[in-house]
């Protein structure tokens, strides 16, 4: 099938895919899965499985073979981002990720354009892979992290509550750490660039911490540089959408997809449908937005929101997805009576 007739990019194009409408879940592989538990163990390490293709294409495909969805996410994490600019990053058994902390002030080296994409080689190669596994009616999703959630990471050395590190950063010292996040921005276009290079359809944004941001800060951090990353990106891939999710962004999230440029946005479970179908859907694709925990509940709760949200935004250029994403207490069973909800 040609990449423009599969449902999910004919949404993010504007269309109205129709009936039911294309689905997947944000971090639909992960520990919920116990395939994914299995193949986890056999890898020997988090960054092990992202940077082996082998595993990473492996990673990708088992939700896609379990439950169909319309599109597979390739299997990374942003930190690799960080990691290929030569911070230290590692993954801290039953906690999560680590990295070495930044100080107000510092520097990232001069980008070293070669070594960046040589240290990403695998990401590009899983892509690559994917291309010739997925079934063809499935879309491929690259993604990265946007840099002021990138930098919450690079400055606190963790996930860390109110991303107080970064923020600290941005008033204290606002010239280095505008340079931080320009940097930044320089690297995710050129990353997202060899995504597509390699095969991915279209991509996404991560921005999981940009509700940490005061309006003036959303503007030069979040906005600014998405909007470089955009223009950066259409520059050499004209055709191919982009995503974006500035997580917990409020009403906000109107003038993101305004003025950033993307196709598209995925918004929170925070959001109202409604409000999405009249403020967002005129100027692009809305995805989104069940409350991750009916993936842990389910039942009739489930269904009823399931059907408020297509409801809202089903007549509208739309993909159906969490509003966050799934955490490994899931049930699987859930999903699947999910995907059966929507697709009758
Ligand atoms: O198939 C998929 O959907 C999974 C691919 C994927 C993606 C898109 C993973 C695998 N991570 C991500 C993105 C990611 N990583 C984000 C942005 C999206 C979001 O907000 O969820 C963020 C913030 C991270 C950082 C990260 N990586 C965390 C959160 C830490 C914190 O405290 O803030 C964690 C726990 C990870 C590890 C990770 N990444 C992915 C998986 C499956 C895991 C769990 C690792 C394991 O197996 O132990």
């Amino acid at each position: 099938m040609k990449t423009d007739d599969k449902l999910l990019l004919r949404a993010i194009r504007g269309e109205n895919a129709g009936s039911p409408p294309p689905v997947w879940l944000m971090r639909q592989a992960g520990r919920y899965l116990p395939e994914y538990r299995e193949l986890r163990q056999k890898a020997d390490g988090f960054l092990n499985l992202c940077y082996t293709p082998e595993y990473a294409i492996e990673a990708t495909m088992q939700p896609i073979r379990r439950f169909g969805f319309d599109a597979s996410i390739m299997f990374s994490d942003i930190l690799v981002v960080p990691h290929a600019l030569g911070r230290n990053v590692w993954f801290e058994p039953g906690e999560g990720p680590r990295l070495d902390p930044m100080n107000i002030g510092n520097a990232l080296p001069v980008f070293d354009e070669d070594a960046f994409h040589s240290h990403l080689k695998p990401v590009y190669e899983t892509v690559a892979g994917l291309r010739e596994s997925l079934p063809a009616e499935t879309a491929l999703i690259g993604f990265a992290g946007a840099p002021w959630t990138l930098a919450t990471y690079m400055a606190a050395g963790r996930g860390k509550d109110e991303q107080e590190h970064a923020r600290k950063w941005m008033f204290t010292d606002p010239d280095s750490f505008a340079a931080l996040i320009d940097g930044l921005a320089d690297a995710v276009a050129q990353y997202l660039i060899r995504q597509i290079d390699s095969g991915a359809e279209v991509v996404q944004i991560f921005d999981s911490w940009a509700s940490a941001l005061a309006p003036n800060a959303f503007d030069r951090y979040c906005i600014a540089p998405t909007k470089k990353i955009v223009e950066t990106v259409r520059a050499v891939h004209p055709n191919t959408p982009i995503m974006g999710f500035p997580r917990g962004c409020g009403a906000s999230y109107e003038q993101f997809i305004r003025e950033t440029g993307v196709d598209g946005v995925s918004i929170d479970q925070g959001m109202s449908p409604d409000w999405a179908a009249n403020a967002l859907q005129p100027h692009g694709a809305v995805q989104g937005n069940l409350d991750p925990m009916h993936m842990i509940v389910g039942g009739d709760a489930m269904k009823r929101d399931v059907d408020r949200i297509v409801s809202a935004l089903g007549d509208g250029p739309f993909v159906f997805n969490l509003g966050h994403g799934i955490t490994p207490q899931a049930d699987s069973a859930n999903v699947e009576a999910l995907l059966k909800h929507i697709r009758g």
